[in-house]
Formats: structure tokens, C-alpha cells, sequence
């Protein structure tokens, strides 16, 4: 059965087009350095957002009345999600999907009636997979909804929650790879601490780091080949998320010795709330050789937690773009729209809506990166902000040929050559000039 009868295919139709339901600047064959705009942005839809989500709030219950959600029995709604989801993707032009284990199918009695109800599910997600050609770009496990993981799942003070949660977290891996996930993305959901009062920090990153080494081994027993990833977040639900950020899920990588196994999957959101921006994170991740994938979404710099909206900021995009783009653009990874409309958002067609905002706005962010980077504006300018490295006692530094003894002898011969304007307003213009401009 259709369940979005009166929508049909969104098609790109160009700026000037005035139908709310198509493309105006996503045209996914369209070619932008060399590759087709669907292969840049690789695209996807999170199932928990736009299928699970129903709009409850602190303050109330969901608004959200779908079709696909009336029957009484669970696993004929997870089997309706699965082909509403499938139409709404195929309509939408997504090619990937994302998912947690909890997302595709109801809890059982137990776990082995849960795994079992996941498994009749995946086939039903395995016809439409074949039907429709549309793929897994990863899948994960929900460790931090049920009450079990109220202390956290890999980081809990209870070693049956631990256990549990490695065989939910074996169990997703199974099924990702059965889906041809790939990657597969770890979130820390309940990794952190509200009080040290009664934390063992210690222990607590060591369990972490022993899940995560389990994981890396299983996925090497059954032959999963998908890019494992962290996906970083400073605070909700807990006060203090162990993965912090990009830089603080790097030195707990490293510490363990794991940083060849795990990229990362940046969150625009998380970024916010981390008190960086998004650009910020994506930038650190590439520097440092582990930009793996993208959660697409804005937060509301008034608000302190995360709202996960679709993005529409322009920069934002850009500039995410650009990092992406100067990383060598995504190999396994993609855009996850890990986005949800708003609790007043509550009709079918507002899905396609926020759908087609964001993928215009990264579009169109993906355009502008591209002629910033062709016209090579702001790499031409660090070039040469930076080009002391390049000769006599920069290059000196850099060769690693002095010390301070060399140093101090030549601060005393030389003194200082004049420092130059960081010219920021000035480089503000052209990324606007580019944005304006850009057909
Ligand atoms: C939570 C969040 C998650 C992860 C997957 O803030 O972003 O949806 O992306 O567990
Ligand atoms: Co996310």
C-alpha cells in the first residue's frame, strides 16, 4: 500500500521554481568537480528520526498521526514503517538509510525474542532493499533508552548491563553486515557521569575502551568490512559524555590504542553543543585523518540541548562542504539527516518538506565549497600567511634543524619581520560574494 499517495517523485526543477515539492538546487546526476552531486553528498535517511519519532515532548504526548503506525500488534507497525520508509525515501531520492537496532523492530520478552523479531524485520528491509537498489550507510545499537542502561552501557558499574550490552551491540553488527551496512556507528547514548561523587572515571573509560577493542575483534570474526565510528557528543543525556568532542574521542583512541580501527562521525548539532562550530569539528577530524561521516542537522544557538533540525543555514553548509570536499570527500561515509521535523510539524508532507530544505541547503553549500576550492581563495591566502615556514629559520623549525640556543641567537641577530592582517572581515566578503553568486 502507498502511504504518500498525493506525493510523487521529487524532482529537481531549478531556483526559479516555485512547487514546494521539488529540488531546487539538488540535481543528483549533475556533475560538481568531477562527480555527480548524488555521489558528493551520499545522502541519508535516519529511521529513528523520521520514522520512530512521533513528537512528544517533556511537556506532551506525540502529535504525529501516520498511517503506517495503526495497527495494535508491533511487528505488522515495524513491517508498515519499513515500506513507508522505503516509498518515502524512493520519493525523496535518498540512496542511504541509517538505523539502531531498537528503530527497525519491537522489543521482545527477552533478548532472544527481540533478536528474533529484528531478524523477521530485516528480511522484510532486505526485499525493499532489492526492490529499490537504496542502501545501509550504517546501522548501531540503542544502549541508552532502556532503564537496564540508566548507569550507562559499556561505562556501567553493573557487569551484566556491560554484558547486555555487547550482545546488542554483536547483534546489530551481525545485522548491519546482512544489510551491507558501511559503517557502524557507536554513540556514546549513556557513556558518561552525572556526579563524581560516585564515579570511577578510571574504570569506567577502561571497560569502554575493552567494549570497543570486542567490537573491532568481532567485526574481524564475521567478516564485517564497514568503517567503524565514534560519533562525538559533550552532554544530554548525561551531564558529562565521555566523547566530548573530536579532539577528546582522539586522545581516549590513542590512549587505547585504537585510533587506526575508529574514524568519526561528526554531528553539526553535537559541534554546537560542544561550543564549537561544525566546521570546527569536521576540520579537527580531517587534520587529523579521521573524518569519517556526517550527521547533518543544526541546533538552535538559543536553546542548550539538542533540537536536531533539519540544516538551512547556508554556511553551514559551505563550509562543511568545504572541509569535506578538502578531505577528499566521503569514501564510506555520507550525510545522515540525523534531523527531525518540529512537534508542530505533524503532516505526512512535512517530512518531504524538511527533507528537501536540507538537501537543498547542502547542495547548494556543496556548489560554493566547490568554487571556493577551484578558485583555491582561502588556500592561496593560508599559503602565503604561512609561508615563513617555507624559507630560512621557518624552514629551519619546521626541518626540526634548531633548538632554543639557535633561536635565541637569531631573535637577538633579527628581531621581528612585521606581522601582516589576519584580513578576517575582508575573507568574510568573498565567502559571501561566493554564496551570492554561485549558480
Ligand atoms: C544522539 C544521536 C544519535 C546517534 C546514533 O544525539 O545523535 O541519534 O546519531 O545513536
Ligand atoms: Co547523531
Amino acid at each position: 500500500m502507498a502511504y504518500f499517495k498525493d506525493i510523487g517523485k521529487i524532482n529537481y526543477e531549478g531556483p526559479e521554481s516555485k512547487n514546494p515539492l521539488a529540488f531546487k538546487y539538488y540535481n543528483p546526476d549533475e556533475v560538481v568537480m568531477g562527480k555527480p552531486m548524488k555521489d558528493h553528498l551520499r545522502f541519508a535517511m535516519s529511521w529513528w528520526h523520521t520514522f520512530t519519532y512521533m513528537g512528544s515532548d517533556q511537556f506532551g504526548v506525540g502529535t504525529m498521526v501516520r498511517d503506517w503506525d495503526k495497527s495494535d500488534d508491533p511487528m505488522e507497525v515495524a513491517k508498515e514503517r519499513v515500506h513507508a520508509a522505503f516509498e518515502f525515501m524512493e520519493k525523496m531520492q535518498i540512496p542511504f538509510f541509517c538505523f539502531h537496532d531498537v528503530d527497525i523492530a519491537p522489543k521482545g520478552k527477552d533478548l532472544k525474542e527481540t533478536n528474533e523479531n529484528i531478524d523477521k524485520i530485516v528480511e522484510v528491509i532486505k526485499e525493499e532493499m532489492a526492490r529499490t537498489g537504496i542502501k545501509c550507510l550504517w546501522g548501531t545499537t540503542n544502549a541508552f533508552s532502556d532503564p537496564k542502561f540508566v548507569h550507562g552501557a559499556g561505562t556501567s558499574n553493573n557487569a551484566s548491563v556491560f554484558a547486555y550490552a555487547a550482545a546488542q551491540i554483536k547483534k546489530a553488527m551481525e545485522v548491519t553486515k546482512e544489510l551491507g551496512g558501511v559503517n557502524y556507528v557507536f554513540w556514546g547514548g549513556r557513556e558518561g557521569y552525572e556526579t563524581l561523587l560516585n564515579t570511577d572515571m578510571g574504570i569506567e573509560l577502561d571497560n569502554f575502551a575493552r567494549l570497543l577493542r570486542m567490537a573491532v575483534d568481532y567485526a574481524e570474526e564475521i567478516g564485517f568490512t564497514g568503517q567503524l565510528l565514534i560519533e562525538p557528543k559533550p552532554k544530554e543525556p548525561t551531564k558529562h559524555q565521555y566523547d566530548t568532542d573530536a579532539a577528546s574521542v582522539l586522545a581516549f583512541l590513542r590512549k587505547y590504542g585504537l585510533e587506526d580501527k575508529f574514524k568519526l562521525n561528526i554531528e553539526a548539532n553535537h559541534a554546537t553543543l560542544a561550543m564549537h562550530t561544525f566546521q570546527h569539528e569536521l576540520h579537527y577530524a580531517r587534520v587529523n585523518g579521521v573524518l569519517g561521516s556526517v550527521d547533518a542537522n543544526q541546533g538552535d544557538y538559543l536553546l542548550g540541548w539538542d533540537t536536531d533540525q533539519f540544516p538551512t543555514n547556508i554556511y553551514d553548509t559551505t563550509l562543511a562542504m568545504y572541509e569535506i570536499l578538502l578531505a577528499g570527500g566521503f569514501t564510506t561515509g555520507g550525510l545522515n539527516f540525523d534531523s527531525k521535523v518540529r512537534r508542530a510539524s505533524f503532516e505526512d508532507v512535512d517530512l518531504f518538506y524538511a527533507y528537501i530544505a536540507g538537501m537543498d541547503t547542502f547542495a547548494r553549500g556543496l556548489k560554493v565549497a566547490a568554487r571556493l576550492l577551484e578558485d583555491k581563495v582561502f588556500e592561496d591566502f593560508k599559503e602565503d600567511r604561512y609561508s615563513s615556514y617555507t624559507h630560512g629559520i621557518g624552514k629551519d623549525i619546521v626541518d626540526g634543524k634548531v633548538g632554543f640556543k639557535e633561536l635565541e641567537a637569531y631573535a637577538l641577530e633579527n628581531g621581528i619581520t612585521p606581522n601582516k592582517s589576519g584580513r578576517q572581515e575582508y575573507l568574510e566578503t568573498i565567502l559571501n560574494q561566493y554564496i551570492f553568486e554561485t549558480k
